[in-house]
């Protein structure tokens, strides 16, 4: 402890304007001289059961948002009459919340701090459209999603699906106008009859910069979207790598890159390859995927093991690296095709 303090006071006594000079340095290099991440409070929604509540951390923006699990649906103990039972939790665990569109709108959201204005970020979530039995019965089962809202604008909305078991990752981006926004959450098609869940809400900063984009079209009538999020920093650890936009239920996976290419329709894909080949080509090929009902797939890389095509089989990222990131995928009827590229430069 005397250590401690000693070290810091012969620190601060070296020269202030050391300070001034590194700050200086790096938001001219525009280098992440800090981080500071928006951090939602108990984005897992873990809190007790109960009809018109929603967990600690969170409030009720409007109508009554309701705190459930798969065992007691709209909040209410021992209630399981869903128009379509959940598989289970969500892949996030514990309870959620479930929002309906009786009126007025069930909304709710937090006020989240820590952002960095201009900055993109992502939002993601579960999301699981399991209904509630009479909103099936009297109105027949309808598509619906989750919304989101910042500062009260509605920034996208998740997949629109039908009621079933399964439960779908979800994501929107936006760009922060201001530090601090509030960030809510509704049901997307409020003329309709509908209960939709979500669990499991954490925002990210969006990384690196998108080239070859738009990728061609796939069999949706959409490109496909590579989202790199979390931070450049070697140290951290924590890029998130994201195919969306994707054909439904098919097989994929990320590709790396330190070189940049674009090669049209490889081997036939209606896609384009746009990393540079060679050895240092990586294919993500131990990490397959698969796009399911949502047509997406994400997975967190590790930056000490990026594979590679040349031995000893992966190579760990260096600070001042840049790596390119790209996603194949199978499509039909019986093609491929690619998502556009990442370009990431590492700090
Ligand atoms: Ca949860
Ligand atoms: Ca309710």
């Amino acid at each position: 402890m005397l250590f401690m303090t000693r070290s810091f006071v012969s620190t601060r006594s070296v020269a202030s304007t050391m300070y001034g000079a590194v700050a200086l340095a790096a938001l001219s290099s525009g280098m992440p001289y800090s981080r500071s991440d928006p951090v939602i409070v108990n984005g897992s929604l873990t809190g007790p059961i109960v009809n018109n509540g929603v967990p600690p951390g969170w409030s009720v923006s409007s109508g009554s948002p309701d705190t459930m699990d798969e065992n007691n649906n709209v909040g209410v103990p021992s209630a399981t009459n869903f128009c379509v039972p959940p598989s289970g939790a969500s892949p996030d665990g514990g309870t959620w919340v479930g929002l309906g569109t009786t009126l007025p709108i069930e909304r709710f959201g937090q006020t989240v701090g820590g952002f960095e204005v201009s900055a993109e970020y992502e939002i993601s979530w579960y999301q699981g459209n399991f209904g509630l039995e009479v909103l099936c019965t009297v109105f027949g089962p309808g598509q619906n999603a989750i919304q989101v809202r910042v500062d009260s604008q509605v920034v996208g909305a998740g997949t629109f699906v039908a009621p079933g078991p399964a439960w779908t990752s979800e994501s929107v981006t936006f760009v922060a106008a201001s530090e601090t926004m509030l960030i809510e959450f509704e049901v997307a098609d409020q003329l309709s009859s509908g209960y939709v869940s979500i669990d499991g809400i954490s925002i990210r900063q969006v990384a690196g910069a998108r080239y070859c984009t738009p990728a061609n079209l796939n069999s949706t009538g959409v490109a496909a979207v590579l989202l790199a999020t979390g931070s450049t920093l070697v140290s951290d650890n924590d890029i998130r790598l994201a195919a969306v936009d994707l054909p439904q239920n098919q097989f994929g996976y990320f590709l790396s890159s330190p070189t940049q290419g674009f090669i049209a329709n490889p081997a036939g894909s209606q896609g384009n390859f746009c990393l540079g080949g060679g050895a240092l080509l990586g294919r993500y090929d131990d990490m397959v995927m698969n796009s399911g009902p949502a047509g997406t797939f994400a997975a967190f890389i590790d930056l000490t093991a990026v594979p590679i095509a040349a031995a000893p089989g992966s190579i760990a990222i260096q600070p001042g690296d840049t790596w390119n990131f790209q996603a194949w995928f199978r499509d039909v009827p019986n093609t491929s095709n690619f998502t556009d590229a990442v370009s990431i430069q590492f700090d």
